[in-house]
């Protein structure tokens, strides 16, 4: 495995950075997770943009143009020979004095590991997933944005660890307000008498790029789709949900908190989605190999 770390190349033994980087000593950095499929990055310029953006609201210098980026993610890609698969990308900080002012950093550091993920066992895409709330809070905005991908998940981690403690696959992360925000790792809709409705950001989600595909995709099918503040009763409520994200794709959801979703089986509506998505990243996305 090749691993770029600021323009070069180092084989996963040889692959490390500093213990006085600042990602590590105060995650203090931001990061991306991109899919490619079948010789094409997926959405790549959408990822990059945002990761760009998260820089810019943690005041984080990249020393390269987003172009470049775009190029260093697709030679990182060719170097490994993948055609499917799936690509980390961080930027730290960089390498610092101890104490938190990042004007101490030199300069950031950027890694890209080309890999492939595997978020859930194939079956789960056939049934679905067990969900729980979470008793731990999405982060709130007047602590840090929920928007920028930052390198500090110490918060999702815990939550997803009562989902794994609950049997669940995936847990539910509630705003400090108590309205739903998303799930520790993507974000979530429902769907009720045929229309969709998913969390704001305002109200916690990461503006997910996936999440805007399903958008696409409900003009494409002209399904009715809109942004609504949700609490746990919509969930219960609700004939349908799904939970989009580049690492877990679109994947059913059929229980949360041991209330079964509809039927308690992936519904017909999650299904053309699901079948809608494989669809568009089979034919988009930016061609690897030139
Ligand atoms: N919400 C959160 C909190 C996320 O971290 C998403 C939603 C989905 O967004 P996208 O843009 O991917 O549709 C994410 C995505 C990893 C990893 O290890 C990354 C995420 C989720 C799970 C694992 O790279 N981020």
């Amino acid at each position: 495995m090749d691993i770029y770390i600021d323009g070069e190349y180092f084989d996963k033994k040889n692959a490390k950075i500093s213990v006085f980087d600042h990602g590590l000593l105060y995650g203090d950095g931001i990061f991306e997770g991109i899919r490619f499929y079948e010789g094409r990055v997926f959405k790549l310029k959408e990822h990059i943009q945002r990761l760009f953006i998260s820089a810019k609201a943690i005041l984080l210098e990249i020393e390269m143009t987003q172009d470049e980026m775009e190029e260093a993610v697709c030679e990182t890609i060719r170097k490994n020979g993948l055609t499917d698969g799936y690509v980390r990308l961080l930027v730290t900080r960089g390498v610092g004095t101890l104490g938190l002012s990042p004007f101490a950093c030199d300069k950031s550091t950027v890694i890209i590991i080309a890999d492939s993920i595997s978020l859930y066992p194939d079956e789960k895409y056939k049934e679905g997933l067990k969900l729980i709330t979470c008793s731990t809070r999405r982060t709130a905005p007047a602590a840090l944005s929920p928007s920028v991908k930052s390198l500090n998940y110490l918060n999702n981690v815990m939550a997803k660890v009562e989902a794994i403690f609950a049997d669940a696959e995936e847990g539910l992360m509630l705003n400090e307000q108590g309205f739903v925000a998303e799930c520790t790792g993507d974000n979530i809709f429902v769907v009720r008498d045929g229309k969709i409705k998913t969390p704001p950001s305002s109200a916690g989600a990461l503006p997910g790029i996936t999440r805007e595909v399903i958008f696409q995709i409900a003009e494409n099918l002209e399904v009715g789709i809109e942004e609504s503040q949700m609490t746990r009763y919509d969930i219960y409520a609700a004939d349908e949900c799904f939970l989009t994200g580049t690492a877990a794709e679109v994947i059913a959801a059929v229980s949360l908190d041991r209330r079964l979703i509809g039927n308690g089986k992936p519904g017909p509506i999650t299904e053309k989605f699901i079948e809608s998505f494989r669809n568009i990243v089979g034919q988009e996305g930016k061609i690897i190999s030139e």
